[in-house]
């Protein structure tokens, strides 16, 4: 019943972990803390005051008797003491979050988009090379992103992760083969997770590891029923112009004063997954592994799809806060159609957390509660795709074409 969460300090890991451990699992966090160490390169905290893991963890073994072990390692440099620590504990399975996670980190400057690729990708090789040498037979739970399909198709639901395609062979007859969804990737963050899927991709079919890839959308809210038991367990909030994603912004702007800024036309239609139901559905996959010799596993980890544009206005109807539209500082369509296949987690038994008021509001409770700590100049994202595009402080009252 071990399990290691790489990345167990993150948005993501924090509240996973506490909830594997409330369901009685071993839980060690690896974490080099890097997400903490970007706070002070950005000069922006998390709105909620989290607290430092040593606290986190003396505080939850205190509530509830369980203890989490945490190891301070960088999976993609220190690769021998990741390889003793699989050896070591023997988990059934990794859950592995750690990696630079914001789209508009990884384009701010060579330097970031340098740090994004070497962080990530030899973050997942090292993990899946040190599996292969323990000789150990380990789960690799992935955090993957929609994002690796591209946010458009040809008018069909983005199917999980294998498409299938009619070929022409030599004989002029047509077959039918799968190939993994052809990757699409709108930032060098989103890259990195396209190639993630690659190495995956060999390491299953050269060596058998058994491997379940989890194709998220963007998560939105902060708590769970975990971290709400005490404030020394709460959640990051991220709201600033890099690591802030595009709902919690919402939620957060309306509830300090400031416009809500949407870029472009507000026509970018994403999928979306309540922060409680990734932890839902990262147990369901630790629960339902892959068998061995069975190809990478999939799954769309997503429970529903709106328009920045309709999120905007749901927003501002509930609040009355004003809309801003801004000239979209990131090379996007200004409108794309985007259906997605969720099937198998459902299949499963998921039963998913959709939008709704109550949550919408408890939100923005969190962050009328947190108001004061917001730094309102780290609010607009300055992060270009190109260096040939320029920042919109101001915005506009009708949609930038
Ligand atoms: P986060 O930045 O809050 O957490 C990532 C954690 O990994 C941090 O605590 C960081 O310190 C740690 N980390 C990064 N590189 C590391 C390394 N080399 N060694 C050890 N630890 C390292 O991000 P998050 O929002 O929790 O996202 C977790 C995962 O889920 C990411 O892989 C992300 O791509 C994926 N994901 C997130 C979202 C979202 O909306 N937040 C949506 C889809 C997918
Ligand atoms: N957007 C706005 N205004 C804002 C912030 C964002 O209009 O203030 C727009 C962006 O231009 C984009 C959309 O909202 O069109 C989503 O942006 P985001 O920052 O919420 O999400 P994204 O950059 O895609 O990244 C987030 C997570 C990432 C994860 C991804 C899932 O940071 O880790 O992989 O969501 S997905 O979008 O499905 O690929």
């Amino acid at each position: 019943m071990k399990i290691l969460v790489l990345g167990g300090d993150g948005f993501c890991g924090w509240p996973t972990t506490l909830g594997l451990s409330q369901a009685g699992y071993d839980v060690v966090i690896v974490d080099n803390l890097s997400r903490r160490k970007i706070d002070i390169e950005l000069e922006c905290e998390s709105l909620t005051p989290i607290s430092p893991i040593s606290k986190r963890l003396e505080t939850w073994k205190r509530l509830t008797g369980n203890e989490i072990d945490y190891i301070n390692l960088d999976v993609s440099e220190q690769y021998n003491k990741l390889f003793n620590l699989i050896k070591e504990h023997e988990p059934r399975a990794i859950v592995h979050f750690a990696e630079q996670r914001a789209a508009p980190y990884s384009m701010k400057s060579p330097f970031h988009k340098r740090y994004t690729v070497d962080n990530n990708i030899s973050a997942t090789h090292n993990l899946l090379c040190a599996i292969v040498d323990s000789g150990l037979d380990v789960h690799v739970v992935h955090l993957g992103t929609m994002g690796v399909y591209g946010y458009g198709t040809a008018g069909m639901a983005i199917p999980e992760g294998y498409l299938e395609v009619d070929v022409e062979v030599d004989d002029g007859t047509r077959t039918a083969i799968e190939i993994l969804y052809p990757a699409n990737p709108g930032s060098v963050y989103h890259m990195t997770k396209t190639l993630d899927a690659l190495l995956f991709y060999y390491y299953n079919k050269n060596d058998g590891l058994r491997i379940t890839d989890l194709h998220q959308g963007i998560v939105w809210g902060t708590n769970t029923s975990e971290t709400m038991m005490h404030e020394d367990l709460i959640n990051r909030f991220d709201y600033d112009g890099d690591y802030g994603t595009v709902l919690n912004r919402f939620l957060m702007q309306a509830a300090v004063g400031h416009p809500l800024t949407v870029h472009g036309t507000g026509g970018q239609t994403r999928a979306f997954i309540h922060i409680r139901d990734t932890v839902n559905c990262i147990k369901l996959t630790i629960e339902n592994p892959p068998s061995p010799g069975d190809r990478v596993n999939i799954f769309n980890q997503t429970t529903e799809v709106h328009t920045v544009r309709d999120l905007a206005a749901l927003v501002a109807e509930k609040t009355g806060a004003e809309i801003r539209y801004f000239k979209n500082p990131r090379k996007e369509d200004n409108e794309n159609s985007l259906i997605v296949k969720n099937e198998k987690f459902l299949a499963l038994g998921l039963d998913p957390i959709t939008l709704s008021d109550g949550l919408l509001t408890e939100v923005l409770s969190i962050a009328k509660k947190y108001k004061d700590r917001c730094d309102q100049t780290k609010i607009i994202s300055t992060s270009l795709w190109r260096k040939d595009m320029t920042v919109d402080f101001e915005g506009n009252s009708k949609p930038v074409q």
